[in-house]
């Protein structure tokens, strides 16, 4: 497996944080809202009711995948005795034909498969699967690894050569058997997430089935609800775990409507039509944008190149028309997805932080499946904006759902009612050096600035990195041969337009940055992304010296996006900006005008753990401070907005 170290800077910070603060807070959740509880009560330790969502399992099991890959660069022994009594009652939990779903084990147990499109039995499967996969790749030992495959073999044996009927409502089980299929080589895996891909969309009368298992999931919800209530009243001692309440979006009218229409045409499932032919991004984007890493993942394993064409045009439809600035995707709350092209408004923004890692894994396979340097300036632009603002700097906050203009009410919250993004966010921070080069046979690709060291059987290499505050960074080759020819390929990013390299001293020449004429919906077009190959002969020493361009740039939506018009966006760097109204006191953030000709960047180190900041002054001679979007919220309730009139 390709795995950077991170050495040092920025992401060691953050890392520092998920390591030793979220990953426990986390746990700690867990067991106050009851999740950790419900497994217990299934294997009969305790006496209890079972709490949370169907599909609260999941986020015990994303969870033990964050632990897991975190435990690869910091083996606290607290984190390994939590991960393994998680298991060990996982153990006992699952079924002995390999079955594990506390939902319908505590209150089902004569029912399986039910709902498929709904009750998420099978998403929590994946999760369970993926975290399987982690811990074997990241400890070696195979405890959870046999119990995940235990599960992985009942879904071959139940679900293989089954109808388009038997595809699940949420897509994670297709990328949790692909894991496991590169984990372990067992090719009913590969076949099972094969049959998963390509039934979605081939139903008919998808309408009547939906209709139908929503009248099932009412029912049974209804059945447990009444059994709680009943609990309750002959349980005083009972102390229901009390959420904080969640940050309502706001949503725009008739969005319940449309939400309907979604659901029966299939669309919200992407079940409206076979895979191959969906090019138009649509429905729930976590779940869309999980389809398709899954896919590309197929497409790498099977070689399967029928599977591209719409892979890319739907990538291309989102990052140009359905993608915010931020590089959030989801601009329909209740719907927790995608609108119309263009309809992009900050304040109803979902932009769900697990959207922008789906997005994430589906850029990453992208990039290694076509070898275009766009996928990586998109992962790192959303790894920097959309998704790192889903945690607070004490790694014990979060948000869920990421509006680009907020006037009230959206806070940092210590947990949710549905708590799928913190551990999502954890486990994908964990592996940021996975994402950091990829090798091809005669090739090093560098995708990240991240400071970092790696080793592969052509050489050493260390990577140090002032990103995402300052432009330079070296790289150090150490080959393995006294010399070595191979090439090391650079990504360099669309927004530096002006990039230096220097290759063992010596200056490089740089592609030209195509220029596309329709300009992206939400004002970031990750399409001018390029690699630098360098062809050398490396020799001990050897050193590449980078220095992006960090000029602070304006961008605008395009002219259909409403509402945009005199309105810019502030970016430097990878670096998305916002003015939060704690910084600005004096002005009224919604309606002040940037002098645009003002902006200028300072190191502000006292301030929100030492983050570049920028000032500005409005036409009327007040001061404006900028800080990085993915920061705001760290001070209490406040305001915010990324568009500012100009
Ligand atoms: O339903 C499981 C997860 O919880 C989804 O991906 C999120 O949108 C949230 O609803
Ligand atoms: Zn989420």
């Amino acid at each position: 497996m390709n795995r950077a170290q991170i050495t040092s800077g920025f992401w060691h910070d953050r890392l520092i944080i998920n390591a030793t603060s979220a990953i426990f807070h986390q746990w700690e959740q867990l067991e106050a809202s009851g999740c950790i509880e419900n497994f217990r009560i299934v294997a009969g330790d305790v006496d209890g009711f079972r709490e949370g969502w169907f599909f609260a399992d999941s986020d015990a099991y994303k969870w033990l995948d964050a632990a897991s890959r975190i435990y690869a660069s910091y083996p606290d022994p607290k984190l390994a005795a939590l991960m393994d009594k998680l298991i060990g009652l996982l153990a006992r939990v699952q079924e002995a034909d390999g079955y594990i779903y506390t939902y319908n084990q505590i209150h089902f147990p004569d029912t399986r498969w039910e709902n498929l499109q709904i009750e998420h039995e099978l998403y929590c499967h994946g999760h369970l699967i993926e975290a399987g996969v982690s811990h074997y790749e990241t400890t070696g030992n195979t405890d959870l690894l046999e119990i995940v495959r235990r599960a992985a073999d009942l879904i071959v044996v139940d679900f293989t050569g089954d109808g388009p009927f038997y595809t699940p409502g949420h897509q994670e089980i297709e990328i949790a058997l692909l894991r496991l299929y590169r984990a372990s080589g067992h090719t009913p895996y590969l076949d099972m997430a094969r049959q998963f891909i390509e039934q979605r969309g081939q139903k008919s009368f998808f309408a009547l089935s939906i209709l139908k298992q929503n009248i099932s999931v009412e029912a049974r919800t209804k059945l447990v609800q009444e059994k709680r209530q009943e609990y309750i009243a002959t349980h005083p001692d009972f102390k229901p775990f009390q959420s904080p309440p969640g940050n309502e979006a706001k949503r725009p009218r008739n969005v319940s409507l449309r939400w309907n229409i979604n659901a029966l045409t299939g669309k919200y499932f992407q079940q409206h039509t076979p895979v191959r032919k969906q090019t138009v991004p649509v429905g729930h984007s976590v779940r869309f944008a999980y389809l398709e890493t899954a896919i590309a993942m197929l497409a790498r394993e099977s070689d399967d190149k029928t599977l591209i064409p719409a892979l890319e045009q739907v990538w291309e439809h989102m990052v140009t028309r359905r993608m915010y600035v931020t590089g959030g995707i989801g601009s329909l709350p209740a719907l927790e997805g995608f609108g119309n092209d263009y309809e992009l408004d900050p304040e109803y923004a979902y932009a769900e932080t697990c959207a922008a890692l789906a997005s994430i894994f589906w850029n990453w396979e992208m990039g290694l499946l076509t070898r275009e340097a766009k996928y990586s300036d998109l992962f790192e632009w959303q790894l920097y904006n959309a998704a790192a603002v889903g945690m607070g700097l004490d790694g014990k906050s979060y948000f869920y759902n990421n509006p680009l203009t907020c006037r009230s009410g959206v806070i940092r919250q210590p947990w949710y009612a549905v708590p799928c993004c913190p551990s999502n966010l954890s486990r994908t921070w964990a592996d940021i050096g996975k994402y950091i080069y990829s090798q091809t046979d005669d090739a090093i690709e560098i995708h990240q600035f991240i400071s970092s060291q790696f080793s592969t059987e052509l050489a050493d290499f260390e990577i140090h990195s002032d990103l995402p505050w300052k432009g330079k960074s070296t790289i150090k080759v150490t080959p393995s041969k006294a010399s070595e020819r191979f090439s090391i390929n650079l990504r360099i990013p669309g927004w530096s337009s002006d990039t230096h390299v220097l290759c063992a001293g010596e200056v490089m020449e740089l592609p030209s940055i195509p220029r596309s004429s329709d300009t992206a919906a939400g004002g970031y077009d990750p399409r001018q992304g390029q690699w630098l190959s360098l062809q050398c002969d490396w020799k001990a020493g050897d050193r590449i010296d980078i220095e992006f361009d960090m000029s602070i740039k304006i961008r605008k939506a395009h002219p259909k996006v409403k509402g945009h018009q005199g309105k810019v966006v502030v970016s430097r760097g990878p670096i998305v900006y916002c003015l939060e109204n704690i910084d600005n006191p004096d002005v009224d953030i919604f309606t002040i005008q940037l002098d645009v000709s003002t902006l200028t960047e300072i190191f502000a180190s006292d301030l929100l753990g030492g983050t570049m900041i920028i000032k500005a002054s409005s036409i009327d001679s007040k001061t404006l401070t900028f800080i990085p979007y993915f920061l705001w919220g760290n001070r209490g309730e406040s305001n915010m907005t990324v568009w500012v009139n100009a």
